[in-house]
C-alpha cells in the first residue's frame, strides 16, 4: 500500500476533536475561512437556514448553533469560494471531463451560468436562461405524450419549489416522479401506511427524553446523523437502554464525545452509547425481531399461566389492533432454528434483546438504510412495528417507530405531492385549486423510469437536484438509459457525473443553495422544510448568491412552466414567484394539514404536522393498527445464489463512508472505521479472508450474481479485515452501484437492494501493478 493509505483500528470515540479537525480542514479546502465560519453559525437558527446536512430535527430552534460535523461540511461545501465558470467547463470536452474523478468535479465549485451541450464540439457552452427554457419547453412539447417526460427530485428541494414543481409537471400532464426516496425510505412509508395508516414516524425529539429503551436497526448515526448522537448520549446518561442491531461494529454506536460539551472535550471523556450490540447477519433483522416477538409471547403465556401481570398490552391490542390472534399463532410456529440461522444471532442473544424490550416501559425503534434496502424491507419494517404494537409502544409519550430520513427535505417533498402514485382525492383538490384536470395514470418511480428510458428512446429527463446517474443501481444500464434520452436537464449547484452522461441534448441549470439570499420582487424570500419528525419550519439564506446569474429552484420551475405551458395554464406563475407566501397560501388550499400555513410557520421552530397514528387514530383499511404476518424469508436472492454455487457467495452491503454525502465525496477517509486515503475497500471477516486463501491488503474483484445472467463486475478493491459476521461484506456506495441489478428491488416498495447483493470474490488480476 502507498504511504498515504492506512487502515487501522479507530479506538477513539465518535465526535470529539477529530470532528472539529475534519471541519476545519474542509473550511480551509473550500477557501472560506472567515466567511464560512459565519455561515456555519447561522444554521438551524430561527432567522437562519435549515441545515442541508440531514433530516434529523433540531433540538431547539431558538438555541445557539448545534455543532455537527456533517452539517458543517455540507454548509462549507455549498459556500465554497471556488467557481466552475463557463470558461473552465467549456475548455474541456465532455469526454475529458468524464475522465476526471467525482471528487474533482465537485471540487471545481459552484456553477455560475446555464450551459448547453454541443454535440459537434463535445463541449458545454454557456447559454441564456431564456434560451435554456425555450429549448426545454420545445423538447417537452414535441414529445408524443407527456408520459415520455421524467421528472426526478432529490430531497433537498424546499416545500415551495417541490409544490410548484409537481403542479407544473401535472399541468404538463404526467405523474412521472421518480424520487431519491425510491432508493431510500420508500419501504418505511409503504410498510407503515399498511400497518398504522401513516407513512411517517410517530415520535418527536421529546420522546427521546422519555424512552426507557431505544432500538437502533441498520443505522450509522455517528457519520450520517451526528446530531442524533446528542439525543442518544443524554438518553444513555439517564440510564435508558440503547440497543444496536448492525452487522458492523460501528464506532458512532459505541462511544461519543460531544464537541458541543466543553467538559467532554477538555477532560477527554466520552459517553457510552449502546448498552447492548447485536451483530446480526446482513438481512437478518426480520428473523431477529421475530425471535424477540416469540420471546415476548412466550413470556406472556408463562405470566398468564402463573396468574401474573400480562407482558403484552392486552387492552391496547383489543381496542386498537387487528389480526393479533392470527399473527401470534404464526409467530409462535416459526421454528427457532430458522430464526437463529437467518438472523445470525443465537437464541440467548435474542432472548437478551427481548428481555430489554420487556423491561422497558416505553420503547422507540429507529431504523435506516440497513433495513430499507433489501428485498424483504417492507416485511422487516412491519415486523418492527409488530414488536412495538405488542406492548402498546405506539401513540404514547416516549414510544414509537422512528424511520430516520436522509435528505433534509425528502419527507417534505413527498408531503408536497412528489409521488408517482397520487391519491385521487389529492388530484381532485389540486385540480380544483388550479383549475385544470390532473393526469390520473400512475407514473414511474426510479427503477421504472430507468427501465422506460432504457427500452424506449427519445424521452426527456429532468433532474431537480441529485445525481441520478451515480446514485441509481446498475450504473452501466442507467448510463445507457440517460444517453437514450432526447434531452437531459439538471438543476444543480455543482458539477456532477450525471451532467456528463448526456442525452442527445443536455442542459445544466445552476441554482441558488439554501444558504443563499433568495431575492424576488417582494424582497428576500424564505422557504420551508419538513424534518424527519414532521416539524415544518422556515429557512432563509444569509450569504450573497454564488453568482449574479443563479435562479432559485422556485424561479426555475415558474419560468419553465410559463415557457412550456403558455396559455394552457391558468396558474399565475409570475405572481406566485414574486412572493413565496402566496405559494404557501396555495399549499394551504390544497392540504388541510397546512391550514393557516403562513401564520403557523412563524412560530420559532415551526409547527408539527398532524400524525394520526401518534393520536391512536388508525387510517388503515381495518380502522385499526394491523399486525402483519411474515415468515422468515429463506428464498432471497442470496439463498438462491448460494444454492447454485459451490464457491463461497457473500452478501454485500453498500453504505456511506464518513467523508461523503451520498454521491458527493468530500475526502478519502472513513475515520471511525479506521480507513484513510482509500475508498476502494472491502470490509470482510478475517476467517473469510483466510478461507479464501488471501490476506488483508490483497486486491480483489467482485462479481454480483443475479438470475438475469448479466455480468456485473467492479474491480480493484482492497481487503480490509473487519469486525463483521462471516459471509457478510461491506463496501462504499457509489463505487459498487454497478453491482446492484436494476431488476432486484424491495417487494412492494421497489427500493434497489443495495444492502444485500450476492457477490463472489476473485483475486484482482493486475495485483502487482495495483499495489
Ligand atoms: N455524512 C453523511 N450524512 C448523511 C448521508 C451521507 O451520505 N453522508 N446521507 C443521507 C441520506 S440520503 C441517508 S438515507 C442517511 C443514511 O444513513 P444510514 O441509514 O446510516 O445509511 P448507511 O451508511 O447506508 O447504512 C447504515 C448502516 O446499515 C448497516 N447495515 C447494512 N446492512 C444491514 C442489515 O442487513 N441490517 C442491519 N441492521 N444493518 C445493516 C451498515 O453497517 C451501516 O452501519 O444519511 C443521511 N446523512
Ligand atoms: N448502492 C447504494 N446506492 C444508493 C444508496 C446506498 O446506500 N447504496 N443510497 C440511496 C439513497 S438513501 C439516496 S437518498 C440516493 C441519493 O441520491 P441523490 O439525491 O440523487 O444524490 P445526492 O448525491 O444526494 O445528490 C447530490 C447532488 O445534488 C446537487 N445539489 C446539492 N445541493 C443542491 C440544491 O440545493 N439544489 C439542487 N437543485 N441541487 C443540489 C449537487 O449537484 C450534488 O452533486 O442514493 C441512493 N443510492
Ligand atoms: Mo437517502
Amino acid at each position: 500500500m502507498s504511504k498515504n493509505k492506512t487502515i487501522k483500528v479507530y479506538d477513539r470515540p465518535a465526535g470529539g476533536w477529530g470532528a472539529l479537525k475534519s471541519v476545519a480542514q474542509q473550511i480551509i479546502e473550500q477557501g472560506i475561512l472567515g466567511k464560512g465560519a459565519l455561515t456555519l453559525l447561522s444554521a438551524n437558527q430561527p432567522d437562519g437556514f435549515d441545515c442541508p446536512g440531514c433530516a434529523w430535527p433540531d433540538a431547539d430552534h431558538t438555541s445557539t448553533f448545534e455543532f455537527c460535523e456533517n452539517g458543517a461540511k455540507a454548509v462549507a461545501a455549498e459556500s465554497t469560494a471556488r467557481r466552475a465558470t463557463p470558461e473552465l467547463i467549456s475548455s474541456l470536452t465532455v469526454q475529458q471531463l468524464s475522465e476526471k474523478s467525482d471528487h474533482w468535479l465537485e471540487a471545481q465549485g459552484r456553477l455560475t451560468q446555464p450551459m448547453q451541450y454541443d454535440r459537434a464540439s463535445d463541449k458545454y457552452q454557456a447559454i441564456s436562461w431564456d434560451l435554456a427554457f425555450d429549448v426545454i419547453a420545445a423538447r417537452l412539447n414535441a414529445l408524443p405524450t407527456p408520459d415520455d417526460a421524467i421528472f426526478y427530485t432529490s430531497g433537498r428541494t424546499s416545500n415551495e419549489a417541490a409544490f410548484l414543481y409537481q403542479l407544473f409537471v401535472r399541468e404538463f400532464g404526467t405523474n412521472n416522479f421518480p424520487d431519491c426516496s425510491n432508493m431510500c425510505h420508500e419501504p418505511s412509508g409503504f410498510a407503515m401506511r399498511e400497518a398504522i395508516g401513516v407513512g411517517k414516524g410517530t415520535v418527536l425529539l421529546s420522546d427521546f427524553q422519555q424512552a426507557d429503551a431505544i432500538l437502533i436497526f441498520g443505522q450509522n448515526p455517528g457519520t450520517n446523523h451526528p446530531r442524533m448522537l446528542g439525543e442518544l448520549r443524554s438518553a444513555s446518561k439517564r440510564g435508558a437502554a440503547i440497543v444496536s442491531f448492525n452487522p458492523l461494529r460501528e464506532r458512532g454506536l459505541e462511544k461519543f464525545q460531544n464537541p458541543q460539551n466543553a467538559i467532554d472535550m477538555l477532560t477527554d471523556q466520552a459517553s457510552t452509547i449502546s448498552s447492548d450490540y447485536f451483530q446480526l447477519k446482513i438481512g437478518g433483522d426480520l428473523a431477529a425481531v421475530k425471535g424477540m416477538i416469540k420471546c415476548v409471547l412466550e413470556a406472556d403465556q408463562q405470566a398468564q399461566a402463573a396468574g401474573r401481570q400480562r407482558i403484552i398490552d392486552i387492552e391496547f391490542i383489543a381496542e386498537h389492533t387487528a389480526n393479533f390472534e392470527q399473527f401470534a399463532t404464526e409467530a409462535m410456529a416459526e421454528p427457532w432454528d430458522v430464526i437463529v440461522s437467518e438472523s445470525g444471532l443465537d437464541k440467548a442473544q435474542i432472548q437478551r434483546a427481548a428481555d430489554t424490550y420487556m423491561r422497558a416501559g416505553k420503547v422507540i425503534a429507529c431504523w435506516g438504510m440497513g433495513i430499507t434496502q433489501h428485498k424483504h424491507s417492507v416485511a422487516t419494517i412491519q415486523m418492527i412495528v409488530n414488536l412495538l404494537l405488542l406492548r402498546g409502544n405506539i401513540g404514547r409519550p416516549g414510544a414509537g417507530p422512528c424511520p430516520v430520513r436522509g435528505h433534509s427535505n425528502v419527507q417534505g417533498d413527498r408531503t408536497m405531492g412528489i409521488v408517482e402514485k397520487p391519491k385521487a382525492a389529492f388530484l381532485e383538490r389540486l385540480g380544483q385549486v388550479f383549475d385544470f384536470t390532473p393526469p390520473q395514470k400512475h407514473g414511474h418511480d426510479t427503477v421504472g423510469a430507468i427501465s422506460a428510458m432504457l427500452h424506449e428512446g427519445g424521452k426527456v429527463f429532468f433532474g431537480m437536484g441529485g445525481n441520478f446517474a451515480t446514485a441509481t443501481p446498475d450504473t452501466e444500464l442507467t448510463h445507457q438509459a440517460l444517453k437514450n434520452c432526447a434531452l437531459t436537464v439538471h438543476v444543480t449547484t455543482k458539477l456532477n457525473r450525471s451532467h456528463l452522461i448526456c442525452g442527445q441534448d443536455a442542459i445544466i441549470l445552476p441554482c441558488l443553495g439554501r444558504t443563499e439570499i433568495d431575492m424576488q420582487e417582494s424582497g428576500a424570500q424564505a422557504v420551508t422544510v419538513e424534518d424527519s419528525m414532521s416539524m415544518v419550519h422556515l429557512s432563509s439564506g444569509i450569504n450573497p448568491p454564488a453568482s449574479g446569474n443563479l435562479l432559485s429552484e422556485v424561479a426555475i420551475v415558474a419560468r419553465l412552466a410559463q415557457a412550456t405551458l403558455k396559455e394552457r395554464s391558468k396558474t399565475p406563475w409570475a405572481w406566485l414567484l414574486a412572493d413565496y407566501s402566496r405559494i404557501r397560501d396555495k399549499i394551504a388550499a390544497v392540504f388541510d394539514d397546512f391550514a393557516d400555513f403562513n401564520e403557523r410557520v412563524k412560530a420559532p421552530g415551526g409547527f408539527h404536522l398532524r400524525n394520526t397514528a401518534a393520536e391512536r387514530v388508525w387510517m388503515t383499511a381495518t380502522g385499526k393498527a394491523n399486525f402483519n404476518t411474515h415468515a422468515v424469508p429463506v428464498d432471497l436472492p442470496i439463498h438462491q445464489a448460494r444454492r447454485q454455487r459451490q464457491s463461497p457467495v457473500f452478501n454485500l452491503a453498500t453504505m456511506r463512508s464518513h467523508d461523503q454525502y451520498n454521491t458527493t465525496i468530500y475526502g478519502m477517509n472513513d475515520r471511525y472505521r479506521g480507513v484513510f486515503g482509500e475508498r476502494r475497500v472491502l470490509f470482510i471477516n478475517k476467517d473469510d479472508i483466510s478461507a479464501l486463501g488471501m490476506r488483508a491488503g490483497d486486491w480483489v474483484d467482485l462479481d454480483s450474481l443475479c438470475e438475469d445472467g448479466i455480468k456485473r463486475q467492479v474491480r480493484r478493491f482492497i481487503l480490509v479485515e473487519y469486525n463483521i459476521p462471516r459471509g457478510c461484506l461491506a463496501a462504499y456506495f457509489p463505487e459498487t452501484n454497478g453491482l446492484v441489478p436494476l431488476s432486484s428491488f424491495a417487494d412492494h416498495a421497489r427500493t434497489p437492494t443495495s444492502k444485500s447483493i450476492p457477490v463472489v470474490i476473485s483475486r484482482h488480476a493486475e495485483q502487482a501493478v495495483a499495489v
